[in-house]
């Protein structure tokens, strides 16, 4: 056959295929166009359906910007929570007008005309706007200040006047109530004028639901409790995403705040004390005094303690998609200021006001840390074991070995990164999410014997102890000397009264030095039987360097540092560190087995910080 045959084959293959689809179609005419329709993404359909924001072009509007966003003159944010409503459903130009209102007469009279003048700070406010944005501070709209105007951005206002909430960084709404009501008098009469009828109502049921909340139950519900409720308000909710999946990324969020702070979040679906209402609108929403602007810019706004609005006119995604804006980047940002923080021009800070799409897994920086800390201080827990976990890794130049340090509190545990001097992401976990086979709760003391011939891990609870096996992640329940666990301490360790506040092996001599209240008791691994003349007071054999300050008995735990070559003893919130060889050599009149007075564990060792139960399972 020829070609000429094939392709008449071909295009009458092709005419009868053709022929059964229309027939096809005809016959399921309803129910298959219905089926194709459903079957589109709708993307093209949807996108035009957003408004979009006013792109910033002429000086004019850029003006609006920098006085927008504070680079003029400070704003007064907080001051704003529910200010003038507009009764004409004006949007974004009216804002400047109101953040104007009040200021001078010259900056007052710039938005009376369609023409705007420009102010005479314009030139120099661009430059602490083009300066700050790492672009050249020339003064003038050049296309690259463009684009950094156009960005998406949060609208809280890069510079604002201080807060007068929350003073010391602590929450206390009763305080800042009563502050307020006394202290109310000059914020009064500058808003007093503007105020419309309308901005009354929604100010007084805002002082009725924040009175309910603290002050109604007198001084049991002070916002100086260390657990904030959010709710995600049913009026509120995202077009984009299942009201599931807003409320699992708000949790997120929150609990990425509660991991270095020692405050805790909960969500609340139906108290009347709610603490920080959540909720997505588009332009003129929920009673806000600030319209959002459509698709683009700005994404979303907060208050001091108050309220976090997102602008649902934007493409919010969810926690695994790379396309559109990250709502968990996007609502820890508005909780760190809810919290109080104001924006942080520094890369890899979560406070940066533009939008950065993230790029690998995303955490709290540094400053973000230190900034909120500020504010709330370090969390200064006490923990019931502490040790050094050592694991052999065979690499391609042989073996080596990897440790992190472990805090075990009741049920909890946290991973702690020596190099970057804080706790893993996503901790504290469950003990039994990362530990098979010992208790889930309350373990007294972890040992590591580690000799030239020996290598065991040891877990003590009670009466008991366990031998964790490092190849299969898991408690033995018979080790390879067909030794069953658990044991009882008295067999496995023949003298060693138990229960034991805490333990530890010193390499050095080969001892374990086991702790029961205000006793230590030597046990030698190499004879397996307890050290004769033990136990002994703790204080003599481990004595203080100041006669005033030691922990005396029941120490929380013992443990040899790697990272720092030096032993701790770690009781309630502080640890005393052991003197070491060298600086004994140093100075010989230091005792030997000396303690140093001791210091705060969270001087030390940071973010160790309990998240609240609730959350606790949100860990990745
Ligand atoms: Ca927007
Ligand atoms: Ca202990
Ligand atoms: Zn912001
Ligand atoms: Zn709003």
């Amino acid at each position: 056959m020829g070609t000429a045959g094939m392709e008449k084959a071909d295009c009458l293959k092709t005419i009868s295929i053709l022929a059964a689809i229309i027939f096809l179609l005809l016959l399921f005419d309803d129910a298959g166009s219905e089926r194709l329709f459903h079957n589109r993404d709708h993307s093209d359909i949807e996108l035009p359906h957003h408004p979009q924001a006013d792109p910033i072009l002429s000086p004019e509007e850029a003006q609006q910007y920098l006085v927008k966003y504070g680079w003029v003159a400070p704003v007064h944010w907080e001051e704003q929570t529910y200010p003038e409503i507009p009764e004409f459903d004006q949007a974004p130009q009216d804002v400047s007008q109101a953040i104007l209102e009040g200021q001078s007469s010259e900056r007052h009279s710039l938005n009376t005309t369609k023409k705007v003048e420009l102010n005479p700070l314009f030139s120099e406010s661009l430059k602490k706007f083009q300066e700050a944005n790492g672009l050249n501070a020339t003064g003038i709209l050049d296309s690259a200040t463009k684009i950094a105007m156009n960005k998406p951005r949060c609208g809280v206002p890069d510079h604002k006047t201080p807060s007068k909430r929350g003073k010391n960084g602590t929450l206390s709404l009763i305080a800042e109530e009563k502050d307020s009501q006394h202290n109310n008098s000059q914020m009064e009469r500058t808003q007093r004028q503007k105020r419309s009828l309308l901005s009354k109502i929604v100010e007084h049921h805002r002082r009725k639901r924040d009175s309910q909340g603290t002050l109604g139950n007198s001084n049991s519900l002070s916002f100086s409790k260390n657990t904030l409720k959010w709710r995600l308000m049913g009026e509120g909710y995202s077009m984009q995403l299942t009201i599931e999946q807003q409320r699992q990324i708000l949790k997120k969020a929150f609990r990425m705040w509660s991991e270095v702070i020692p405050l805790q979040f909960v969500e609340d679906l139906n108290g009347d004390d709610v603490d920080i209402r959540v909720g997505f609108g588009t332009g003129q929403h929920l009673g806000c005094s600030q319209a959002f602007d459509g698709e683009g810019q700005q994404f979303a706004h907060a208050w001091y303690l108050g309220d976090i609005h997102f602008d649902d006119d934007e493409h919010f995604v969810g926690l695994s998609s790379e396309h559109g804006i990250s709502l968990l980047k996007v609502a820890v940002h508005e909780i760190g200021h809810a919290l109080g923080l104001p924006h942080i021009n520094r890369l890899g800070s979560v406070m940066q006001p533009n939008y950065v799409p993230q790029e690998g897994k995303f955490e709290l920086n540094w400053e973000d840390r230190k900034a909120v800390q500020e504010k709330y201080g370090s969390c200064d827990g006490s923990f019931s074991t502490v040790f050094d976990w050592v694991r052999k890794e065979r690499t391609s130049r042989g073996e080596i070995y990897r440790f992190n340090t472990y805090f075990f509190k009741t049920g909890w545990y946290w991973m702690y990164e020596n190099n970057g001097n804080r706790t893993r992401f996503g901790d504290p976990r469950p003990i039994t999410a990362g530990w098979m086979g010992i208790p889930a709760k309350g373990i007294d003391a972890y040992v590591h014997v580690w000799n030239w011939n020996i290598d065991a891990q040891y877990f003590f609870k009670g009466a008991q102890v366990w031998r964790y096996d490092p190849e299969k992640d898991m408690a033995f329940t018979e080790d390879w000397r067909k030794k069953k666990y658990p044991q009882l301490i008295s067999e496995a360790f023949p003298g060693v009264p138990n229960p034991v506040d805490a333990a530890f092996f010193d390499r050095k001599d080969r001892l374990i030095y086991f702790f029961s209240e205000n006793n230590v008791t030597a046990f030698s691994i190499e004879r397996n039987k307890k050290v004769e003349h033990y136990p002994k007071r703790i204080i003599d054999v481990f004595p203080p360097v100041d006669p005033t300050d030691h922990p005396k008995a029941y120490i929380d735990a013992v443990y040899f540092s790697y990272t720092h070559m030096s032993t701790y003893f770690i009781k309630d919130k502080y640890f005393w560190k052991v003197v070491s060889d060298q600086e004994r050599q140093a100075n010989s009149s230091l005792p030997l087995n000396g303690l140093w007075p001791k210091k705060k564990i969270n001087s030390k060792w940071f973010d160790i910080c309990d998240v609240h139960p609730s959350v606790l399972s949100l860990g990745t």
